[in-house]
């Protein structure tokens, strides 16, 4: 060991769904490239995941089956450690948050914050779902914003112009889980004074940065928060499925799934030291100034990397001799999408990873994934790029390299590996520019640059290739056999050179040519210059990549095209005709139009409903200028109750459509039809 103490955590999978391929250019391909690069290079690494078993999702999931809540976790737990073992996911521990030992490190921080006086308790009305028998979380309400009026508004905080309000101002609020009309209900939580830490977290950030370099994608995230300026959180929920608040009269209140579950990285390393039967093993890592510490997770996750848990930490240690780290670099990917369009389970849209495993291998996944990686921007996994990195990258540069080099040595040298003789130009230029790969793959994997240093990977077995062919052995093993045998020596080190600094990327195949060779990986820092003695007797090699057929694809690429009409889409409520018949949709001729002065998103539109004049106000000002709209037939909410949205009174809604990129297209039906006409 080099010394170095690294600890490296993914971010914890709700065990509500399975890892697709997504989460793993999200997360966790990266984290295990860079760990298993990391132990090459002889650092003491801990590699700690688990699943997050708590939140909201997994109890609506149990409702829906009828089943207990460790029905759901357990199930997916399963699948997902399974899947990731497949993949050769490196973990030292895949734990989970619904173990003893998490409940209480989880209680342990919420006491200790309570104990010191950081928390404070608050009444507050939150909306209640009466059917469902639940307080709903912010996420689970959709209203019409009393700010903007935007459609989709959660409630108390609009994503569209980012107001912020009270719930009882929301507009027509309604229950995402049973579709009725929510009830405000008092409630009390305990709550986190996130802004006491704004300026230590700023220069955390800061000095984390210009020390090691953070990605400019999550800078720009951490910015937006504290620019905002930091609130108090709600530390605790209503729900009976999580961590008990540890307080007396407190039935019936869990810990906020967020504050508990990034403690789960924690309560997972003591976990994994008691197994190992060296209880203190954490605090070598997690309580250890000299650790590096990566926490690797998807972008939607950074707030809660950057801020929430840095914030946590640093409370735990103002009241603590033994001190907790922060995470060094938390470089988050943005996300990886499938087929240019966004994974989502209720569009059934994507690929798991389980069920890709059943058809492809580990390692073909983990190569084209590594060079799609979203790590600036949101990229894309596609059939074809797969089916190409895997038949003209994997099988036709690195299979052909390490089969023709075996190939030829058994057949000409009887499997013997071959000594070389005096080195020519070519030989010792091969031989320079392997010894220089070492450094230059780490130099971009220790800035995060994975998807670089997996084209410089190849890169060298292109190289290799290129001077296999240069040197032409099968003309020289006629005129020359000792310079026949320099080549294939010098091929031979330098396959081995590739399967090592290849092997954070394709450990499966890596392993199989370092077979071939009796050899295992060396030092990262030597491993330019791979030890290797001639002589050696060689296994009889074996095709490494078999060719992906068409055929291979076609039950993927099949589902790639919308299928007929499923009865609904599985999202979507089903309600009754009578339940329809209530909304009155009609045309309107739009007459007038004009921007709303302060308001990016709002236009005041006068329109014509068979003859009658009213006023709307849509939050479409984004994707229309005034005039645009002027002559429109469009679709209209004609019942809707009149609203006020900044000060202007707006009667009825007028329907948008939101296109692929997100912008608000308005419905619109022919132009001679008449306005006030009822669409149904
Ligand atoms: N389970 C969110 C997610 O899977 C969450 C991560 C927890 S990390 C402590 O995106
Ligand atoms: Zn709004």
């Amino acid at each position: 060991m080099n010394g170095e103490k690294i600890l490296v955590t993914a971010a914890l999978p709700y065990a509500n769904g399975k890892i697709h391929l997504g989460h793993l250019g999200g997360a966790y391909l990266p984290a295990d490239i860079f760990v298993r690069y990391k132990r090459l290079t002889g650092a003491d690494v801990l590699f700690v995941c688990g699943s997050d078993e708590h939140g909201v999702p997994i109890t609506i999931t149990a409702d829906k089956e009828g089943v207990k809540p460790k029905v759901i976790i357990d199930r997916f737990h399963n699948a997902n450690k399974e899947a990731f073992e497949k993949l050769g996911m490196d973990f030292d521990i895949y734990s989970r948050t619904s173990t003893e030992k998490h409940h209480q490190v989880a209680k342990e921080f919420f006491l200790e914050y309570h104990k010191n006086g950081l928390l404070s308790e608050r009444k507050t009305m939150q909306f209640f779902d009466d059917k469902a028998g639940m307080f709903l979380p912010d996420r689970y309400v959709e209203g019409v914003c009393p700010n903007c009026g935007y459609e989709s508004a959660r409630s108390d905080e609009c994503e569209n112009c980012g107001a912020l309000y009270d719930p009882n101002t929301l507009i027509n609020p309604v229950s995402k889980i049973t579709g009725q009309r929510p009830v405000l209900k008092e409630t009390s939580h305990w709550y986190f004074p996130l802004e006491k830490f704004q300026e230590r977290l700023e220069s955390y950030i800061k000095e984390a940065d210009e020390k090691y370099g953070w990605k400019e994608n999550v800078l720009q995230y951490c910015r937006g928060w504290l620019k905002g300026g930091l609130r108090e959180r709600a530390y605790t929920r209503d729900l009976d499925w999580g961590v008990a608040v540890p307080l007396e009269n407190s039935h019936g209140k869990v810990l906020y799934v967020w504050f508990e579950a990034v403690l789960g990285y924690i309560s997972a390393t003591m976990q994994l030291s008691e197994e190992r039967g060296t209880p203190d093993l954490w605090k070598e890592f997690w309580q250890n100034p000299d650790t590096k510490y990566t926490a690797f997770i998807g972008k939607d996750n950074v707030v809660f990397h950057t801020i929430i848990f840095p914030a946590m930490l640093m409370a735990w240690n103002d009241c603590h001799a033994d001190k907790y780290i922060l995470p060094t670099n938390v470089p988050a990917n943005e996300f990886l999408n499938y087929e240019s369009k966004k994974f989502s389970k209720s569009r059934g849209w994507g690929v798991e990873l389980e069920e890709f495993l059943a058809d492809f291998d580990p390692d073909s996944l983990r190569y084209a994934l590594a060079l799609s990686l979203p790590e600036a921007r949101d990229t894309d996994f596609l059939w074809k790029d797969f089916q190409a990195r895997h038949n003209n990258e994997l099988s036709d540069i690195l299979g052909n390299l390490v089969n023709r080099t075996l190939t030829f040595i058994h057949k000409n040298f009887e499997g013997k590996l071959p000594e070389p003789g005096q080195l020519n130009e070519r030989d010792s230029e091969i031989l320079a520019l392997a010894a220089a790969y070492p450094a230059k793959i780490a130099e971009l994997i220790e800035r995060y640059r994975l998807k670089d240093a997996t084209l410089e990977m190849m890169n060298l077995a292109r190289a290799t290739n290129k001077y296999f062919n240069d040197s032409e052995p099968w003309k020289t093993v006629k005129s020359d056999k000792t310079a026949c045998g320099t080549t294939l020596y010098i091929s031979s080190k330098l396959i081995l050179t590739i399967a090592e600094i290849f092997s954070p990327v394709i450990p499966v195949i890596t392993k199989r040519i370092f077979e071939f060779y009796s050899a295992k990986p060396v030092a990262w820092s030597v491993c330019g210059d791979f030890p290797l003695r001639g002589g050696l007797e060689l296994k009889t090699p074996e095709i490494l990549f078999k060719k992906i057929e068409d055929s291979q694809l076609e039950k993927y690429l099949s589902q790639l095209t919308p299928k007929e009409a499923a009865p609904s889409q599985p999202e979507d409520q089903e309600i009754t005709i009578d339940d329809f018949s209530k909304v009155k949709l009609r045309t309107a001729k739009v007459l007038e139009a004009e921007n709303v002065p302060k308001s990016e998103k709002l236009l005041k539109l006068q329109v014509e409903v068979g003859g009658v004049k009213r006023q709307i106000v849509s939050g479409i000002a984004k994707y229309y200028k005034p005039e645009e709209l002027i002559g429109r037939m469009v679709v209209i909410v004609a019942n809707l109750k009149p609203a006020k949205l900044m000060g202007l009174e707006s009667r009825g809604m007028i329907l948008a459509v939101e296109t692929e990129e997100g912008k608000l297209d308005v419905v619109e039906t022919a132009k001679n039809v008449k306005s006030g006409t009822i669409v149904k």
